[in-house]
């Protein structure tokens, strides 16, 4: 198949899922066009089958707003008439969906026959697709799409719940984790940078923005520490940084806090933790867990959005209710105190991981919804 992938290109799960996705296509044989206004913080270029094509977007001095989405339709339209794409594939409903639908309207009335599917990541849906301006535009971007996936089971079931679909059907198709390059045996060497020996290890990876609730992994990580020797590494950038840092320095642990900012090999680091911690607002689907666990790390985090069908509660890791600081402090700290019990839920987080979420067994859940969609009649 000829596969467009539009995404962005940041630090987040969409644009990660979108370039390993690509990237899993094109080592299939599948020729995968990923664009983008910058190149995708995990694609590897110089890979056989997959090319990546920026958004040009046009500096005029009338702009005060450049048109980004005018100038992803038309980039778009003309990689899918150069390359005579089969499926145009928009990771995030805004404004992905709605430019990809007006790229394949362009097209497909020059006879084309380029199909548009929309996967919803979760602040599309829970914080942009509530926004009052947005509302609509996303329901129309949905209710356009040939096909809709869904990250979870909880994602589509708020989706529909909070927009009114039509007819539209939502797939759930899960993230998935290469479970080779994210693996306990990697990179042991590394642990010496993160840590003392004789240091615990709890590690956060986000985008520090509200939703994280990045500022309970402090206050949690104070209390869990109180009397085993631990160090926090934090990882990654955002809007909530400062005040972290701030809230470390009030706790009196900053000097056991690293903030390493943004890593992006973060296969390397994930395999020294001995808790990863996310104890977000919301999550639809949690990717950095699921890769915490494929290293076999436990997991604490909250009970909310996606994140059960990731974490098996009790399994391979510890859920509560966002905001309870207080008892995703005892589960770190108990995780943190038994050595026995750490490695028994690390265990079975791998093996979550590998069962339910690995890259080969859900590539080709892939392959048969493009190959359904394509195969579905044309939109009238
Ligand atoms: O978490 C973010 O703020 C980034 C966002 C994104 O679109 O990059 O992540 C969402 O998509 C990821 C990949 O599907 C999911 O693993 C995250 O749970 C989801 N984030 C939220 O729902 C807050």
């Amino acid at each position: 198949m000829k596969i467009g992938i539009v995404c962005y290109p940041t630090h987040g799960g969409s644009g990660v899922v979108a370039t390993e996705l690509g990237t899993a296509l094109a080592e299939n044989g599948h020729s995968v066009h990923i664009i983008s206004y910058a190149i995708p913080f995990r694609f590897e270029s110089f890979r056989k089958n997959l090319t990546y094509h920026e958004v040009e977007v046009s500096a005029y001095p009338l702009f005060r707003y450049p048109p980004y989405d005018l100038a992803l339709a038309g980039t778009i339209m003309e990689v899918a008439q150069q390359y005579g794409l089969d499926i145009l594939h928009a990771h995030y409903a805004i404004p992905h969906a709605v430019s990809g639908h007006l790229a394949r309207e362009m097209l497909n009335g020059d006879g084309k026959n380029v199909r548009l599917i929309t996967t919803l990541h979760g602040t599309d849906i829970t914080i942009i697709g509530q926004q009052r301006i947005f509302q609509r535009i996303t329901r129309f971007g949905i209710r356009q799409s040939d096909g809709v996936t869904s990250v979870s089971q909880e994602l589509k079931d708020r989706v529909i719940e909070t927009i009114d679909c039509g007819a539209q059907d939502i797939e759930v198709i899960p993230n998935f984790v290469d479970t080779e390059r994210f693996n306990p045996g990697c990179c042991p060497d590394k642990r010496s940078h993160l840590a003392a020996p004789d240091e615990k290890i709890v590690v956060h990876v986000s985008n520090f923005r509200e939703v994280k609730r990045p500022r309970d992994v402090v206050q949690a990580f104070a209390i869990a520490s109180r009397d085993v020797k631990a160090r926090l590494v934090m990882i990654g950038d955002g809007p909530e940084l400062g005040a972290c840092k701030e809230l470390a320095r009030e706790l009196g642990i900053f000097d056991r806090v690293t903030f390493a900012g943004t890593y992006d090999a973060i296969w390397e680091l994930l395999p020294q933790a001995d808790v990863f911690f996310l104890p977000s607002e919301y999550e639809s689907f949690g990717l950095s867990a699921l890769e915490a666990m494929a290293c076999a790390v436990p997991v604490v985090a909250s009970n909310t959005g996606g994140l059960p069908e990731v974490v098996e509660d009790g399994v391979s890791g510890f859920l509560h209710a966002p905001a309870d600081t207080e008892s995703m402090a005892a589960s770190i700290r108990k995780l943190l105190s038994d050595d026995e019990l750490a490695k028994k839920m690390g265990e079975a987080a791998r093996e979550r991981a590998t069962s339910k979420f690995r890259r080969e067994a859900l590539l080709p859940v892939w392959e048969d919804y493009y190959q359904r969609i394509i195969d579905q009649p044309a939109r009238a």
